[in-house]
C-alpha cells in the first residue's frame, strides 16, 4: 500500500520515496557539467571557428599572449568543472543531518591571492602588446594617412606628391562633391592629396593612420590585424600597424554607430611596395 513516505512512481515500480527521486535527477547534473565543460574545451582547442590568419608580426604577438591567457584559464575551468561534479556526486542527501561549516579562511586568502596574481600577471604580460601599438614612438618612414569615419562610411587621405596635407575646412564639406574632408583648393598643398574609399598599404613599411570621425563614435576594425581602434569626434587619434602579407582585407566598423551600422565597412588593401608605388604614381597622373 503506498504511503506518502514511499510511493512508486510507476504501478510496479520498487517502493521509494519523492526525496530519492529528486535525488538521483538532481545527480544527473554532475555529468551535465562533465560534458559540457568538455564539448567547451574540444570546441575551443580545435579551433574550429577561429580568428582569420595573422598578417602582421604585432597579430602574431597577439594571438601567442591569446592562447597562453586560453590555457591557463581554461585549464582551470576544467578542473574547476571537474571539482564541481564530483562535489554533487560526493555531498549527495544521504539521509544523514548536514554539517554545518565555517570555512576556512587561510584557503580563501590563498586562492583570492592567486588569483589576482594570475590576473594581474596575464594583464601585464598583455600589456606590452597593447603598448606596441599605443605608447610607441612614431616610426621613421612611416606611410601617413588620414582616416575619417562618417555614419556611415571610410575616406581615406594621402598626402600628394608634396608630402603634406592640404589645409581643410569643415564648410567645404561635401560628400556628393567627393570632398568628405573638407579639402581647400585653395591651399596649394590640397590639390595633390588623394582620397579613397579602401585603405591600400605597402606590405612591409609602417603606416600611421590619423583617425577622426565626423558625427558619432566609430571604430576601425581589421581582425587580421587583431587592432581596433575607436575614432571620437572631435579628437585625432594616432594609429599605427605594419601588415606584411599582401592581401585584401575587410575593415569593420566595430562600434554599433547607428541605423547602417551594419554596411559601414571598407577594405584594406595590402599591397607590394612596387604596386603601391605604382598605384600611388596613377592617383597623382589622375590630379
Ligand atoms: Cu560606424
Amino acid at each position: 500500500m503506498p504511503t506518502a513516505e514511499c510511493r512508486p512512481l510507476l504501478p510496479k515500480a520498487p517502493c521509494a520515496t519523492i526525496k530519492t527521486y529528486l535525488n538521483r535527477i538532481g545527480m544527473l547534473l554532475a555529468p551535465v557539467i562533465w560534458l559540457v565543460a568538455a564539448a567547451t574545451a574540444i570546441l575551443v582547442a580545435g579551433k574550429f571557428w577561429w580568428f582569420p590568419a595573422p598578417i602582421s608580426a604585432l597579430a602574431v604577438e597577439y594571438d601567442r599572449q591569446f592562447s597562453l591567457t586560453l590555457i591557463v584559464i581554461g585549464g582551470i575551468f576544467l578542473v574547476a568543472q571537474a571539482g564541481l561534479g564530483y562535489v554533487i556526486f560526493r555531498f549527495r542527501d544521504s539521509g544523514r543531518p548536514a554539517r554545518f561549516s565555517r570555512g576556512d579562511n587561510r584557503l580563501e586568502v590563498i586562492w583570492t591571492a592567486a588569483t589576482a596574481v594570475l590576473f594581474i600577471g596575464l594583464a601585464l604580460a598583455g600589456e606590452t602588446i597593447w603598448a606596441g601599438i599605443h605608447m610607441q614612438p612614431e616610426p621613421a618612414g612611416a606611410l601617413q594617412v588620414e582616416v575619417l569615419a562618417k555614419q556611415f562610411s571610410w575616406s581615406f587621405r594621402y598626402p600628394g606628391p608634396d608630402g603634406k596635407f592640404g589645409r581643410t575646412d569643415i564648410k567645404l564639406i561635401n560628400d556628393s562633391a567627393g570632398n568628405p574632408f573638407g579639402l581647400d583648393d585653395k591651399d596649394p598643398a590640397a590639390r595633390d592629396d588623394i582620397m579613397t574609399s579602401a585603405l591600400r598599404v605597402p606590405a612591409g613599411r609602417p603606416v600611421v593612420l590619423t583617425m577622426q570621425a565626423r558625427d558619432v563614435i566609430h571604430d576601425f576594425f581589421v581582425p587580421e590585424l587583431r587592432v581596433k581602434q575607436d575614432l571620437v569626434p572631435g579628437m585625432r587619434i594616432p594609429f599605427q600597424f605594419q601588415a606584411d602579407k599582401t592581401g585584401e582585407y575587410e575593415i569593420a566598423c566595430a562600434e554599433l554607430c547607428g541605423l547602417g551600422h551594419h554596411q559601414m565597412r571598407s577594405t584594406l588593401r595590402v599591397l607590394t611596395p612596387e604596386a603601391f608605388r605604382d598605384w600611388l604614381a596613377d592617383q597623382r597622373g589622375l590630379q
